[in-house]
């Protein structure tokens, strides 16, 4: 008798989606569903499913249960810790790779609000899980039916119920369970609604107003605007567009900018269709800019979350050494790797796993603080806007703007990761620290009961470190100078380290309980610590190496969009924006431009007006993100030059995050009237239990990703096509994960766009 082990959760195959070739379809919703009847090739691989046989083929763990009126009935003790201390299930099932199969269950939990996790995977060590939902039980009882294709072969296969976890004791009862193989696999169609695609949330009173209308039609068609009361206040025709390659849609597009007067509710109505409602106005980015950057506060371990500040998202300190937590305040290597234990407590959990990057918490950093800086050099900038008291912190009030209280609890946890003085690679910082194993979901950050360790030093890590304390070194110092003082001493040191060691990578198979972050090539990394280290303190050592760097002429806007692991744009952005005496800084800044003309000149010819247009149209990982990241380009242009089309085309992009898109939502949660709101977390798990809150209004999703990692979207979006390889659920973790990275571009974006009044 051997429960599937939780701790393995879908993530577990991030390490090996390329080895998967799934086909077939899975429908993880959670509403109960009538199994449909069993076809001429339906073959059923559970053994006395409906217990007819007495407990016959089953096996329990940690309940006492017998059937009961033709069902199993277990009485579940309280007070256990983890799901898997409770258990019903069968072992020795027959899986086929690649082959369809429809699982169902009947289940009742008295009393009401619990749950069970549902799944499907094998029996034996590594217990990797191929399909686990976890349901919302009543007391009345309903029926489950869910789809998946089985990633692998196996005769070991193993249906089980966990149950284990709750406080209380309570009973669940379960009957009819049916695993039956040669199922049809179900068609996945999006709900786009109406064909004509507008920002769902607002275009600003003087900036550009496009949207694409999808149609047959190859003529111009009339379109008209309408105000909330259905009076037309514009009217024109539309642009025909051609077939769009991002979502082999045939287009027009529609252009009212000329219409300038603020209004709510408006819609846009073309070829017998309306759009969903959108305002014309600025109130909604200045909530943007805050609802963005507040996202961090509820991502911080180490600490408890005060409801007072985040109504419905108190919640207790994560990692703190309190059972079941083995916490983060004294966190020893991984075997091998070294013979110390680190205090690494604090920081964000990356995004919807608790794991704690160096290199994706200091792009985060980055952002954050370039926002903030940008603020305060740029024509538009309002530093206030982000200031002391805007944020509702714990810090509130101390006197230090916002947006800095925030970066820093991420960087106090980065300067805990440098390798301590007197250790073989003193001065270096750890990449990463996370589980040992992927947890399942969901789970609260207080209640993981993982090993947590110290993942090996690498030469990118110590350059973020460099980079973000070298940055930060020149922010702080107005406010606090001895912890401008101990960053800059640190980034220095780190700098030295990642010279006497420039060649030490993350490991591309270093993936379990964690994501790898692994990047080849650290070039870019050093020419981004150069350049902060520069700005920072005009010191000849880092002119030198940022004048020399290759990077420092070659051409970086690429794409793609930056992001945690192409950081030569920082650099870029950096030196072009930054008040410095650099040497020939003209042409630097003039590269800017040019990266930006040429993001300007995609964009135009996008009918959805993004500045992306990836190679054969194979959309990355967050590519919201990376959108995002080259309207940030765009805007950089502007502020460096005040013409109007950077503007107007970083504005423009903003359109497509919130709704101006192919599959008509909005990326960000809580904005516009259709918009994500199921991201893969293990805390905003409201999806998988109604306990639980959805994402905080103000988080992006990762958005379209062509490769489709999770088995999930490989399910139910094999042969997307760009703009399309999108779902919107909590196991999609490839494409609908939030992040502390992506949401850093959407704070950015939001508040430059809150700027342009
Ligand atoms: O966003 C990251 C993507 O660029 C990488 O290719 C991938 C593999 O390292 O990881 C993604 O980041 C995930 C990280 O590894 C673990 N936390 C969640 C991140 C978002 O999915």
């Amino acid at each position: 008798m051997c429960p599937t082990d939780p701790l393995r959760s879908p993530d577990v195959n991030r390490r090996r989606t390329t080895l998967l070739s799934l086909t077939a379809l899975l429908a993880a919703g959670l509403t109960a569903v009538p199994a449909g009847p069993a076809g001429a090739d339906e073959v059923e691989q559970v053994r006395n499913g409906g217990f007819d046989a007495g407990t016959e083929s089953w096996w329990t763990s940690g309940v006492t249960a017998g059937t009961d009126g033709g069902g199993l009935c277990a009485d579940v003790p309280g007070g256990t810790a983890n799901r898997w201390d409770a258990a019903i299930g069968q072992n020795d099932l027959t899986l086929a790779q690649g082959e369809s199969y429809r699982v169902s269950f009947r289940a009742t939990g008295t009393p009401a609000g619990h749950s069970v996790r549902a799944v499907v995977g094998l029996q034996v060590a590594p217990y990797d899980a191929y399909h686990e939902v976890v349901p919302q039980l009543s007391v009345s009882g309903d029926t489950y039916t869910y789809t998946f294709a089985s990633p692998v072969d196996t005769t070991q296969g193993q249906v089980a119920f966990q149950l284990g976890g709750a406080a209380d004791p309570w009973r669940f009862c379960l009957d009819d369970v049916s695993l039956l193989g040669g199922v049809e696999p179900e068609k996945y169609e999006p709900d786009t609604g109406p064909r004509v695609r507008v920002n769902q949330v607002a275009y600003l009173p003087r900036g550009p107003k496009n949207a694409t209308l999808v149609t047959e039609a190859v003529t111009p068609l009339p379109w008209q605007l309408k105000d909330a009361a259905g009076t037309v206040v514009a009217r024109g025709r539309t642009v025909p567009r051609g077939v769009d390659p991002s979502s082999g849609q045939n287009v027009h597009t529609i252009d009212f900018g000329a219409h300038r007067r603020p209004g709510t509710g408006l819609t846009l109505v073309a070829d017998g269709q309306t759009s969903r409602p959108f305002d014309i106005g600025t109130a909604a980015y200045e909530r943007l800019r805050l609802d963005a950057a507040k996202f961090y506060y509820t991502q911080r371990s180490g600490t408890p979350i005060r409801d007072d500040l985040r109504p419905g998202y108190g919640r207790a300190a994560g990692h703190v050494g309190v059972a079941p937590n083995q916490g983060d305040t004294r966190v020893p290597c991984q075997p091998g790797v070294c013979d110390y234990a680190l205090d690494v407590s604090g920081g964000w959990y990356d995004a919807g796993d608790h794991g704690k990057y160096v290199v994706n918490g200091g792009i985060s950093v980055w952002q954050l603080l370039s926002t903030y800086e940008r603020a305060r050099h740029a024509r538009t900038g309002r530093p206030e806007a982000l200031g002391d008291g805007t944020l509702a912190l714990p810090e509130s009030g101390n006197g230090v703007p916002d947006i800095l209280d925030e970066a820093r609890w991420e960087l106090d946890f980065l300067l805990r990761m440098q390798v301590p003085d007197g250790e073989p690679l003193a001065g270096m910082a750890h990449h990463k620290i996370h589980d040992e194993q992927w947890t399942g979901l969901p789970l609260l950050p207080a209640d993981d009961p993982q090993k947590r360790e110290l993942h090996p030093p690498t030469t990118a890590a110590t350059l973020n470190l460099a980079a973000t304390a070298a940055q930060a070194a020149r922010l702080y110092e107005e406010y606090d100078p001895a912890f401008a003082a101990t960053a800059l001493t640190a980034a220095r040191k780190a700098w030295a380290a990642a010279l006497a060691h420039p060649d030490v990578l993350a490991s591309e198979s270093d993936g379990v309980g964690g994501g790898t972050y692994a990047d080849r090539n650290v070039a870019d990394e050093f020419y981004w610590a150069a350049a902060e280290l520069y700005l920072t303190t005009g010191a000849q050592e880092f002119e030198e190496f940022v004048l020399t760097s290759p990077l420092h002429t070659a051409d970086p806007f690429g794409a793609i969009g930056f992001d945690w692991a192409s950081t030569a744009v920082p650099a870029r952005l950096d030196l072009a924006t930054v008040p410095s005496r650099l040497p020939g800084r003209d042409r630097v800044r003039r590269s800017v431009r040019a990266g930006a003309d040429r993001y300007l000149a995609t964009l135009k010819a996008h009918p959805y007006g993004i500045p992306y247009a990836p190679e054969g149209q194979k959309y990355d990982w967050g590519s919201t993100h990376q959108i995002l990241n080259n309207a940030v380009v765009l805007a950089t242009a502007y502020d460096l030059t005040g013409s109007a089309a950077y503007r107007d085309g970083a504005l423009q992009t903003m359109d497509y995050v919130l709704g101006r898109n192919a599959l008509n939502l909005s990326y960000v949660t809580g904005y516009g009237e259709v918009a994500a709101h199921n991201q893969h977390s293990r805390w905003y798990a409201r999806q998988l239990d109604p306990r639980l809150p959805a994402p905080p209004a103000g988080s992006l999703s990762g958005g379209p990703n062509s490769s489709i990692q999770d088995p999930l979207a490989q399910a139910r979006l094999q042969g997307c096509t760009g703009q399309f390889c999108y779902i919107d659920d909590i196991q999609s973790w490839s494409t609908n994960e939030l992040t502390v990275n992506w949401n850093a571009a959407l704070t950015w974006m939001a508040s430059f766009v809150a700027d342009q009044r």
